[in-house]
């Protein structure tokens, strides 16, 4: 078990490699792989919200389960404001107030409301509202800046333009609703819109825009809202933001405002992202709160009962029979040392080399064979105050982000998406891993040389064999045994599996995932 802390100006991720574990993912029976591979989700758009009876989601203020910790102290981490370099200091704030909602369109056709922060801290400054779809709880925040110099980060705008407003639209509506877009004065960029419920122009007091070479490029995100049910090239439509360059190198700090687009006018977005201008990392939390946060957020694992092969430690895996196989030698692998250190460090996937333990069955024919695999999860969490924001969920070489509101809500579909609807991992047994009790940190690059890499995390090749079966083969002798209509179904499926589960490749370690550096999505 392993946690690696990836840097991020607004956040840090814990990216817990949770398991490595024999024999993994894709063993089933073919009926519930066929159960699952049928069975589709509910349409997002099914819903019938006509009957006005049943209270939105939204009109619940999302709070995790238990209050947040007393983090113990450190540096710059959970201390409510940053300091993004060049005299801007921000901080987060959540406090809002309701400015206009509409009542269809959107996500689930429930429609999305509008907010402006409120109670921001004296000296601070709103940079943006904020917006969500009403078919979620209510979880949002935007930062406010603040001129921490003398060097003016922050300037009002010089006016503003009226982009839309929904006086000529017909949808249900409080009121009506008015989006405008702050015109910087040159040299700044506008970071956020204001909406208003009356057709006067805000003043120019409400807002500030950010001195240029303190931004950064940012892209549309998800869908907050539009008129109709689905986004449309043709139309209004308003989108979370983010920074377009992402990653633990990158500098850009999303804001949490919204970017409102008519006729699809994509790039480049009216509005910019901040960034991290100094790469600072004071806001990172220091190994006593790493600590913490790893006490207060480490999942716990539920195996599926049926569940034969177990997650393992990596020092298990080397200590019980695991070979290094070099090519042109493969008569004669050689043990690993529990502590991996012959593994051959750097290099690239190449082929070279290859780990494995030993010949196993697997109901399915040999599709779904491996030797090892790693699962992991990635939690979000705010530096400002050490909120969870979002949770990762890999499933093979994809993944999804889950809103820490919706983790509740979303985990039994999320769960039978786990493992690609190969399995349905709802089912849980009393086989419960907590994923805190033991772990090691084994990589946080900004704590510099507190933290020893194993060597395991720098062998780049192949947790397991490229095996030499011909796959078609395989996938034939299962085929046979399906009625028609199945059958077809069923090829279709295997098509869109990925090469790891059908065991024709085998999986490489954490860190060569590209996601390790980069931004799941
Ligand atoms: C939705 O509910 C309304 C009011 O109860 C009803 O008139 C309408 O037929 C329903 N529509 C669908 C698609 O079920
Ligand atoms: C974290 O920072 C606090 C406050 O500076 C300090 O007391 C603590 O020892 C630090 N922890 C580590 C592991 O450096
Ligand atoms: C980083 O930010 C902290 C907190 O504001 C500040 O004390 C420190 O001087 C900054 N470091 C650099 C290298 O700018
Ligand atoms: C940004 O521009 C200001 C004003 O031109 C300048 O004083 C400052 O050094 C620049 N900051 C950075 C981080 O480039
Ligand atoms: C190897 O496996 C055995 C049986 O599960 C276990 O008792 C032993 O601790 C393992 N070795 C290591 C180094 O984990
Ligand atoms: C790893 O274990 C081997 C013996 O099994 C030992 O010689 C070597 O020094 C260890 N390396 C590290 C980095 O601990
Ligand atoms: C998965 O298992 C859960 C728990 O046993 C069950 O409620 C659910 O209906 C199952 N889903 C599918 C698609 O089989
Ligand atoms: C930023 C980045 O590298 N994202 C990748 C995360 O992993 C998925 C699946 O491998 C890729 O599709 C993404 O590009």
């Amino acid at each position: 078990m392993a946690h690696k802390l990836a840097k991020w100006a607004d956040s840090i991720s814990l990216f817990g490699f949770l398991s490595l574990e024999l024999i993994p993912v894709a063993v089933v029976s073919v009926d519930s792989a066929m159960g699952n591979c049928l069975t589709s989700l509910p349409s997002p758009t099914a819903k019938n919200f006509s009957k006005k009876s049943k209270a939105l989601p939204i009109e619940t203020m999302f709070k995790l389960p238990s209050p947040l910790p007393v983090w113990p102290k450190g540096d710059g981490f959970a201390s409510g404001t940053i300091d993004l370099g060049g005299g801007l200091r921000v901080c987060q704030v959540s406090t809002m107030v309701k400015v206009w909602a509409t009542h269809e369109g959107g996500p689930d056709n429930t429609g999305a409301t509008f907010f402006e922060p409120s109670h921001i801290p004296d000296g601070f400054y709103m940079l943006g509202c904020y917006s969500q779809p009403n078919n979620k709880p209510f979880f949002g925040w935007v930062l406010a800046g603040k001129d921490d110099g003398s060097s003016e980060a922050l300037r009002k705008p010089l006016d503003y333009t009226l982009i839309w407003s929904s006086e000529s639209s017909k949808i249900k509506e409080d009121g009506h609703g008015y989006v405008w877009l702050p015109i910087p004065p040159d040299g700044y960029k506008a970071i956020g819109h204001v909406v208003t419920n009356s057709p006067q122009k805000p003043s120019p007091e409400k807002i500030r825009c950010v001195r240029a070479n303190l931004t950064d490029q940012c892209e549309a995100g998800s869908w907050i809202w539009g008129p109709g049910q689905a986004s449309d090239a043709n139309g209004f439509n308003v989108y979370t933001v983010k920074p377009s360059i992402r990653g633990i190198k990158a500098l850009g700090v999303s804001v949490g405002t919204f970017v409102a687009q008519i006729d699809g006018t994509v790039s480049p977005l009216s509005l910019a992202c901040l960034k991290n201008a100094q790469a600072n990392l004071s806001c990172m939390p220091n190994q006593t709160q790493i600590d913490a946060l790893i006490r207060a957020y480490s999942p716990w694992v539920y195996l599926h009962p049926d569940e034969e092969y177990l997650p393992s430690s990596v020092s298990w895996f080397f200590a019980n029979g695991t070979l290094l196989y070099k090519k042109g030698e493969e008569t004669k692998p050689v043990p690993i040392e529990p502590n991996g250190s012959s593994l051959p460090q750097g290099g690239s996937n190449d082929g070279a080399y290859w780990a494995k333990v030993k010949i196993v069955n697997v109901p399915l024919g040999k599709i779904g064979e491996h030797v090892g695999d790693w699962e992991h999860v990635t939690l979000r969490v705010s530096n400002f105050n050490g909120e969870l924001q979002r949770m990762y969920f890999s499933e093979h070489s994809g993944g999804t982000w889950v809103e820490a509101s919706e983790l509740v809500s979303k985990w039994t579909c999320f769960a039978r998406e786990w493992g690609i609807g190969i399995r349905n991992d709802t089912e849980k047994s009393k086989m419960v891993m907590d994923t805190g009790v033991s772990y090691s940190l084994v990589a946080a690059e900004y704590l510099g040389s507190a933290i020893n890499e194993p060597a395991w995390l720098n062998y780049c090749r192949e947790w397991g064999p490229k095996l030499s079966y011909d796959i078609t083969d395989e996938i034939k002798k299962v085929e046979k045994a399906l009625p028609g209509p199945v059958r077809s179904a069923f090829e279709k499926f295997v098509k869109g599996l990925p090469n790891e589960v059908l065991g024709e490749e085998g999986p490489t370690g954490p860190k060569m995932k590209n996601n390790w550096s980069g931004d799941e999505r």
